[in-house]
């Protein structure tokens, strides 16, 4: 078997994914949570599986503009918290087929994204709304939590387990070759081998040898000796690690900062909140400059399309990382102190300094005196002079620095200049 190193090198190589949630909750369009958050029922949410045509679905131009927004792999919504299934499940009748769209969207969205070489993720919901064996009543999520209806329903989990795991098993079996497997997720005591965990991950270890798998099935993946269902990557949500993930053993862990375009996940048609290019792009790079990946969420409409909005960000990053892309695949954590203006990233003897805040004056690099045999402006390849100016010798902290002249008063991109240094 593959070790979790041999796994996840493409993985880390490429960095930058896009994530999709799309399902009938995007019909209401107040977010993924919809059903639970406003305690629907079945009944009422079921007018949105009899109207889901996804009449605008067109799984290339998503490929087309993940590919343009430099985006090396995907992951989607495969089934999400409200259990309905954007694939041909042969184990429940809650499934795009059976909607007016009459598609199956997962193997669409499979073949669009392959052919555009963008490596295909699944992501599945251990949480399912839906499913009469999932519990209701007293869990803290579900929408029938606190239903006295639902109070007496017995459950057999066990079930729920088995058309969990065989749902997984068509995913994997079905679709070709998947590259991710995203679980979402553990709670409380929700967790490990209440999903039957170890046994699920040899299941899809057996039918995919190559995948990569989340941590959110449970377990520790930082511990010493981390469980078999552990996963491969660590997935912080919101949130950039300070200081990147490292394991007991002091060792990096793999991860992958899962972040929203604007506040919701699923489509929200009232949430105007996106991020900026540049908060984007300068968050791509933090991620890199600790080693790890962001897989950054659109939430396309009930009909299947990716907004204006979104499709704008995607592109200004995307123009971004054609010109300094080499910043930022197969590039990781530089041994370098963060700097003042700055992060940076480094790949080999290629270090990359990401100017955000010139200041006035050359910039300086601490610890590189004598070491930077060339500088380059990674945007457009012109030489960059590393020069010590008038007097800075007299400044005894900058003893063992360089110095490089940038030309001109503006940087040249306001978001992120980079700097391509050739250390000796
Ligand atoms: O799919 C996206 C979200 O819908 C899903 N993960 C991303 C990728 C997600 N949403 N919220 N969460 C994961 C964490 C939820 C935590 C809470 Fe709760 C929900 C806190 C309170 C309610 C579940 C129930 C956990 C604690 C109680």
């Amino acid at each position: 078997m593959k070790t979790r190193e041999e796994r996840t090198r493409w993985f880390l190589r490429d960095r930058f994914g896009m994530f999709i949630h799309w399902g009938l909750y995007s019909i209401p369009a107040r977010g993924e949570w919809v059903r639970g958050n406003e305690r629907m029922t079945r009944e009422q949410y079921m007018k949105y599986f009899e109207e889901f045509d996804a009449s605008r679905y067109d799984p290339k131009a998503w490929a087309r503009a993940a590919k343009q927004a430099g985006q090396k792999y995907a992951v989607l919504t495969a089934k999400h918290h409200d259990g309905f299934c954007l694939f041909d499940s042969k184990l429940t009748g809650f499934k795009a087929t059976n909607t007016p769209a009459a598609r199956d969207l997962v193997r669409e969205y499979a073949d669009a994204f392959r052919a555009e070489g963008i490596a295909v993720g699944l992501y599945y919901s251990l949480l399912d709304w839906h499913h009469d064996d999932y519990p209701g009543y007293g869990d803290k999520a579900h929408p029938d939590r606190d239903n006295p209806a639902a109070k007496d329903k017995p459950i057999r989990f066990d079930r729920y387990l088995d058309y969990m795991h065989g749902q997984v098993k068509e995913l994997l079996t079905d679709y070709g070759k998947i590259d991710i497997m995203w679980f979402d997720f553990s709670y409380d005591e929700m967790t490990g081998e209440k999903w039957r965990a170890t046994e699920l991950v040899r299941m899809v270890r057996s039918l995919q040898p190559h995948i990569v798998i989340d941590n959110r099935l449970g377990g520790n993946i930082r511990g010493a000796e981390p469980e078999e269902y552990a996963g491969d990557f660590f997935s912080p949500e919101q949130i950039i690690p300070p200081g990147g993930i490292v394991d007991a053993n002091g060792k990096q862990v793999p991860w992958e900062a899962c972040i929203t375009l604007n506040d919701n996940w699923g489509y929200h048609a009232e949430d105007r909140n996106y991020k900026s290019p540049k908060q984007v792009i300068r968050s791509l790079v933090e991620c890199v400059s600790k080693n790890g990946n962001m897989l950054l969420n659109v939430g396309p409409d009930a009909k299947g399309e990716i907004n204006r909005e979104s499709l704008s960000v995607l592109r200004e990053v995307g123009e971004w990382l054609r010109l300094n892309g080499e910043s930022v695949y197969g590039a990781g954590m530089s041994a370098l102190p963060k700097p003042e203006w700055g992060r940076y990233t480094q790949k080999g003897n290629k270090l990359y300094a990401h100017v955000f805040d010139r200041g006035i004056g050359p910039i300086y690099f601490a610890q590189l005196k004598g070491k930077i045999r060339k500088a380059r402006l990674l945007r457009d390849g012109s030489e960059l002079k590393v020069e010590t100016p008038w007097m800075a010798e007299e400044y005894s902290d900058t003893a063992g620095g360089a110095f490089i002249w940038l030309k001109g008063a503006a940087l040249p991109d306001e978001i992120d200049t980079v700097i391509e240094l050739e250390l000796a």
